[in-house]
């Protein structure tokens, strides 16, 4: 008789975007129809999907493309909504502020539809030079309550992402968001650990990660050089040691420079870490 297989303890998502994402997308591959068919093949349990507004995607058929794959979209990202149309939660001007919160919200809708959560990443915005952080703060805060408001309604978690230092001026460390998170008080805005923006500004990946255990709501997973996990020199046997002690059993995405193609990236990337997945570490599966 065959010995059961192991049940997955953490899924691995794949982060995607439109054919006409820009450039500055951080996903692997461009194309939702193609990427989800290429997501399936390599294994991959899921596709986070890299928006800047939910017009994106057409809901009826993504969804029955996901179905038939046997996939699911875990997490909606939003770093465009700050790159490409410059909308963010801190703005000093009440009317972008409004427009932010619009694009969430749609954001949100769509979620809701996908049983996805949405992501805060650098849509959270910045400290405006010579303003006080607390106001940026106050700013922040203020849209992210109303959000988590909205999604409540529709029982969607917001993610807030930690950024490191060199691309954003505001919430650096999981200990900053945690903080944040204290003072929001809403019990849908969880964390999003970035473990390439940990390796720059945390005392230690592993030991964070315990540390805000009862936050952390989704990984994103990538090397030190952001290529895939296995290419630098993060140390995936601390990160996938720490969740398995926190009992961590979400989801965790891929998000990688698409080098040196993304074909090969993200079959690098399921290959390296598929023994962590299913509880083991790579010496032990070896
Ligand atoms: C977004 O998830 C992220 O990690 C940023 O580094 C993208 O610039
Ligand atoms: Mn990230």
């Amino acid at each position: 008789m065959d010995s059961p297989q192991p049940i997955p303890a953490i899924r691995l998502a794949v982060a995607v975007a439109s054919d006409d994402a820009p450039p500055s997308a951080l996903v692997v591959w461009r194309g939702f129809q193609a990427s989800i068919e290429k997501a399936r093949r390599l294994g991959y349990d899921g596709v986070e999907l890299a928006l800047r507004d939910a017009g994106e995607v057409d809901l009826v058929p993504l969804q029955r493309q996901l179905r038939d794959a046997g996939l699911s979209c875990p997490c909606i990202s939003t770093g465009q909504v700050f790159a490409c149309l410059g909308l963010y939660f801190t703005a000093a001007e009440p009317d972008k502020r409004r427009q932010v919160v619009r694009v969430f919200q749609g954001l949100i809708d769509l979620a809701a539809q996908l049983g996805a959560m949405v992501n805060i990443g650098r849509a959270r915005g910045f400290i405006e030079p010579g303003e006080p952080p607390r106001d940026a703060r106050h700013r922040f805060l203020d849209v992210a309550g109303e959000l988590c408001e909205y999604a409540r309604a529709r029982a969607v978690r917001l993610l807030l992402e930690p950024v490191n230092r060199y691309e954003i001026n505001f919430i650096h460390s999981l200990a900053e968001a945690a903080e944040l998170l204290a003072e929001a008080g809403r019990p849908n805005l969880a964390l999003m650990p970035d473990v390439f923006h940990m390796n720059i500004e945390d005392r230690a990946i592993g030991g964070e990660l315990e540390r805000f255990a009862r936050h952390v709501a989704y990984v994103h997973l990538a090397d030190s050089n952001r290529l895939a996990p296995g290419q630098g020199h993060l140390d995936f046997d601390e990160i996938f040691s720490a969740l398995r002690r926190i009992g961590y059993n979400g989801w965790a995405s891929v998000e990688i420079l698409p080098k040196p193609d993304a074909d090969t990236a993200a079959r690098q990337a399921i290959e390296f870490l598929r023994p962590y997945l299913t509880g083991g570490n790579r010496e032990t599966s070896e």
